[in-house]
């Protein structure tokens, strides 16, 4: 099970053209709205220096880099929940993901049509995120009605599902996103809400933005790319890159997006045969962690060896760690690190 990021955005704005660039996936990337009608998924390693020197000291017959999972979505219009342009189904598709990119189009190109027609990014993600908010709102409604039989008859969990739900609809219907603890969240996550998701804007701009102003009020989770040009970069050799000394920022993206979204690497070494990496969320537990894995590994999770990276590059191999008791024994409520190497026991 990897991790997967949605790409969102309103129609024509280069969610396929950033996919592509990603993926190296062949995707309709033509210019008109709507181009894009079923989502397209595609995996992408995630590029990782430790990995690397971890597996120069244990020297595995094999290293596998962790990968995301990027899925992009058809284009959403004003009125998408209610079933607008190609509608409701794909915010069906946006449930399944675990993040969401959010890309605006800042680019000024006359021969690219807008659906709204000019170039305004607040605008624009105004659009997209009331969609967004405004299925959710019919989402805990349609739930709401049901709890309430179960409510009249006491049951605890539904009363405490319900006092979520009014706070979250507060919320929204402030315009902003849904911010819960830990806990609540776990409480109401069967119900996949959208708005609950990490986001990441994505401006896809040249640079010379004319709306720097608008930038400025963004989010700090805000990133500006030119998205044509990262399309062409990806499609040099490694060689040719080197040559025109050209820096991709596609690894940035995809680290800014690590570090935006919680999220963090942790690694197994199955007995020196094959050093891995793996995606979790940040406060992940160790079975959690485990069920990443294999599924084994946490529904017959019985401990885990742990030991950070630091203290391995320190120890120079496992061995000495090993001898030096810095590999520690770990249960059930232990959070994993970043930089962790695990040894699930089952
Ligand atoms: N000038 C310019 N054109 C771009 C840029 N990014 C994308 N385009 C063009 O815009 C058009 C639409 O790009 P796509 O990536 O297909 O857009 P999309 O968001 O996937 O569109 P839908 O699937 O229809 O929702 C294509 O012709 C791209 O080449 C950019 O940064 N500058
Ligand atoms: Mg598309």
């Amino acid at each position: 099970m990897s991790f997967s990021l949605g790409i969102i955005g309103l129609p024509n704005v280069g969610k396929s053209t950033l996919f592509k660039a990603l993926t190296q996936q062949e995707v309709d990337i033509s210019n008109y709205p709507f181009c894009t009608i079923d989502p397209n998924v595609g995996i992408v390693r995630v590029p990782d220096q430790r990995l690397k020197i971890l597996s120069e000291i244990i020297k595995p017959e094999k290293t596998t880099p962790t990968i995301i999972e990027f899925v992009d979505i058809a284009g959403l219009v004003k009125g998408a929940h209610k079933g607008e342009g190609l509608g409701n189904q794909f915010l069906a598709h946006i449930r399944e993901v675990d993040a969401i990119i959010h890309v605006i189009r800042s680019f000024t190109d006359k021969d690219i049509k807008h659906v709204e027609d000019s170039i305004n990014i607040n605008r624009d993600i105004e659009i997209i995120n009331t969609e967004l908010i405004m299925k959710d709102l019919e989402t805990i409604e349609k739930h709401k009605k049901k709890l309430e039989k179960e409510i009249k008859a006491n049951n605890k969990q539904a009363i405490k599902e319900n006092e979520i739900l009014q706070e979250t609809e507060k919320q929204l219907n402030n315009y902003e996103f849904i911010t819960l603890d830990e806990k609540q969240k776990q409480t109401i996550k069967h119900l996949n809400l959208l708005t609950i998701k990490p986001m990441i804007y994505l401006i896809n701009s040249k640079g010379e933005d004319h709306e720097l102003q608008a930038l400025k009020t963004l989010p700090e989770n805000t990133i500006p790319l030119d998205l044509k040009l990262e399309l062409e970069y990806s499609e040099l050799t490694l060689e040719e890159q080197q040559e025109l000394k050209i820096k991709q920022r596609l690894d940035v993206l995809i680290k800014t997006s690590y570090k935006l979204l919680n999220l963090i690497s942790f690694y197994t070494i199955k007995g020196g045969t094959e050093t891995r990496a793996w995606t979790a969320q940040q406060n992940t537990l160790a079975p959690q962690a485990g069920g990443i894995v294999h599924t084994d590994f946490e529904t017959k999770f019985i401990r885990a060896q742990v030991i950070n990276y630091k203290e391995l590059i320190d120890a120079k191999s496992w061995n000495e760690a090993k001898n030096k008791g810095l590999i520690k024994t770990q249960g059930k409520s232990y959070q994993v690190k970043d930089g962790d190497i695990i040894e699930f026991k089952i």
